[in-house]
């Protein structure tokens, strides 16, 4: 991944390009890392010819979704939502004594107000409106996975980008790959939290203009805590709030076992851990709270290379620019 380098005119410094309003998110929709479109060849998927023609059409409606669009509605097949239920079933059983306190107090709410059952698919449109009425967050489709500076530059915005598709209905309890399970079931409870919301929205700050190297540290940061996080519960209790394990059975299931190893999340340690993408994870850092993580994040963004501070304007929905430093 290389960065477009951009001369401030001003004063010469070299910034990197980052979106400084919501409608400058539409320019990500067209770089999508692999998987996106194309199936690799070890894709469980990827030898289903009509898998492949349904991923297209989904990942096409998310190519050509703009700002200000109506979100894709999709009429989900039979063999969708037969996976969506074997999936929801066998989570929602599982998140009993594992899912953090939030996740478990948000989960009745969406499926009162978001359609969230396993016999339905909800609709993102009526998520990231539920979202919107707790958080300000917003969900916006997408074709798959983004690289990580447009992925994180957006919650700076509290916009998530959603897949729509599910995974393949061989593999349901573990897929390496986002889809609408991991999204819905994992991400969408945490980000109707307030305090889970600032956090994921001082990650998106923090990543606003820096370079590849620093980039690289703060989507670490995600990985361990938004994607693979564990938390302690006001009792001491070691829960599971990272999406990757909320929406995988079989691996929130080994997360809490005590085979993997647990330790306390760090700004010295987290930002450079080396992790695996398409199996378990060998460790887990374990947050305090996520008001506890969030100031970490503004600590860590503190030692950041970065010539100015950013602020967002909730009522303009734009980045301003505060040349200070
Ligand atoms: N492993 C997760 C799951 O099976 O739902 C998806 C992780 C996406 C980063
Ligand atoms: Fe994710």
């Amino acid at each position: 991944e290389s960065s477009q380098t951009v001369t401030d005119s001003s004063d010469e410094k070299h910034t990197v390009w980052f979106p400084r309003k919501k409608i400058d998110l539409d320019t990500f929709a067209e770089k999508v890392l692999e998987m996106g479109q194309d199936l690799p060849s070890d894709h469980p998927g990827a030898l289903d010819p009509e898998y492949r023609k349904r991923r297209y059409e989904i990942t096409q409606l998310a190519k050509q979704y703009k700002t200000g669009m109506k979100l894709p509605h999709i009429e989900y097949t039979q063999e969708e939502r037969d996976t969506w239920k074997t999936i929801y079933n066998s989570l929602k059983d599982a998140y009993k004594g594992r899912a953090c306190s939030e996740h478990l107090h948000i989960f009745p709410l969406m499926e009162k107000n978001c359609g969230y059952s396993p016999d339905n698919i909800p609709q993102i449109e009526d998520v990231s409106n539920f979202l919107k009425d707790c958080t300000g967050f917003t969900l916006r489709p997408v074709m798959g996975l983004l690289s990580s500076r447009d992925f994180l530059n957006a919650f700076a915005f509290r916009v998530f980008h959603s897949t729509q598709y599910i995974r393949h209905s061989s593999k349901p309890f573990y897929t390496p790959e986002p889809d609408v399970c991991h999204e819905l079931l994992g991400h969408a409870p945490l980000l109707a939290d307030p305090d889970f919301a600032e956090f994921c929205q001082e990650i998106g700050l923090a990543s606003l203009g820096v370079s590849d190297d620093d980039i690289k540290k703060l989507a670490t940061i995600f990985w361990f805590t938004v994607e693979f996080g564990l938390c302690k519960e006001k009792n001491g209790e070691i829960r599971v709030y990272g999406a990757g394990v909320l929406s995988s059975k079989g691996e929130l299931e080994y997360a809490l076992s005590g085979k993997p190893e647990l330790r306390p999340l760090s700004i010295t340690e987290t930002p450079v851990q080396e992790y695996p993408i398409t199996q378990y994870q060998p460790v887990y850092f374990v947050a305090e709270s996520f008001k506890s993580a969030t100031e970490m994040v503004r600590r860590f963004a503190a030692t950041l290379d970065r010539k100015f501070d950013v602020r967002y304007n909730p009522y303009t929905e734009t980045v301003e620019v505060l040349d200070n430093k």
